[in-house]
């Protein structure tokens, strides 16, 4: 009896878990589409150039006021300054852990430099992300740091994205390594979201359909959505949408395609029909 009722109790802890995430603001009917705005300390200023105006956060935050974004993803020192003015408009999914372009590292690490409970009580988050590096030598470290961040999330209630971004020593330069966009590695990533209770990955787009319904395969009820990388055309950046969408994806986390573009809005207006609305390209353009 004791071990049924505990059972129950395990099921419907579980149960609220998934629920919850269904439920939260940052998904709309299953999908998601996040605007990430993390690259001022990713790769720096330089990201801003193609598009000045998106160097200034205020300029970023009134484009995640679009219908279409369910979350805008930034680092603590911008949504302290930021979020006050726009929580109401925006959804906060704070990002917990980040690194600089700038030092010699031997092999990738993303330190974290905010928790959960200051996201969540402080600044109003709505989901937490953090940045995975299965493959760098520093993994072991990550993970440790990962765990202290999901079990922090199941507290809070507050779902988690992984930045599923498989890298460093353990595989780079290896024979069987096909790149970052390498389906069977992306997999593995995407897996072990999974494995450590990611309720979301986002990983990079392996480039054709069968690539993402690899990754499908493996994670289970797990939420993916794609990584949107350097800016394109409007009509090559929604095949790629469309096609992970396709493969049952749930959506994009997408940075420089929304704010290097000088009218972030028309590819926001195209993207909730691919995403949202269950149009293809064509439709949507
Ligand atoms: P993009 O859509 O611009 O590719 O942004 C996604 C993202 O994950 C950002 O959140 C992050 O700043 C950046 O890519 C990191 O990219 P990388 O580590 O591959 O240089």
């Amino acid at each position: 009896m004791v071990q049924i009722a505990e059972k129950i109790k395990t099921i419907s802890v579980i149960h609220h878990i998934m629920k919850q995430f269904d439920d939260s603001p940052i998904v709309r009917n299953g999908n998601s589409l996040i605007v990430a705005y993390d690259h001022g300390l990713e790769h720096g200023p330089v990201d801003f150039e193609p598009n000045p105006e998106s160097a200034d956060p205020r300029h970023v935050f009134e484009v995640a006021k679009h219908d279409a974004v369910t979350a805008l993803a930034v680092q603590k020192g911008v949504a302290e300054t930021y979020i006050e003015e726009y929580g109401d408009d925006v959804n906060l999914l704070l990002k917990l852990n980040g690194n600089s372009a700038l030092p010699e590292r031997t092999d990738y690490y993303s330190p974290k430099q905010c928790t959960v409970e200051y996201a969540v009580e402080e600044l109003g988050a709505e989901a937490v992300g953090y940045t995975m590096y299965a493959g760098s030598d520093h993994e072991d470290q990550m993970w440790k740091e990962f765990r202290k961040v999901q079990e922090e999330a199941r507290k809070y209630d507050v779902p988690v994205v992984m930045w599923a971004y498989p890298r460093g020593n353990g595989i780079e330069g290896k024979a069987e390594y096909g790149g970052d966009t390498d389906p069977a590695v992306i997999s593995y990533a995407a897996r072990l979201g999974l494995e450590m209770g990611a309720d979301m990955v986002k990983c990079k787009y392996p480039g054709t359909k069968e690539g993402w319904l690899e990754v499908e395969d493996v994670v289970g009820e797990m939420k993916t959505v794609m990584s949107g990388g350097s800016k394109r055309s409007d009509k090559d950046f929604l095949e790629d949408v469309y096609t992970t969408i396709d493969a049952g994806g749930n959506g994009i986390a997408v940075g420089r395609n929304v704010f290097q573009r000088e009218e972030p809005e028309e590819l926001l207006d195209k993207l909730e029909k691919v995403i949202f609305e269950g149009k293809d390209v064509g439709e949507a353009l």
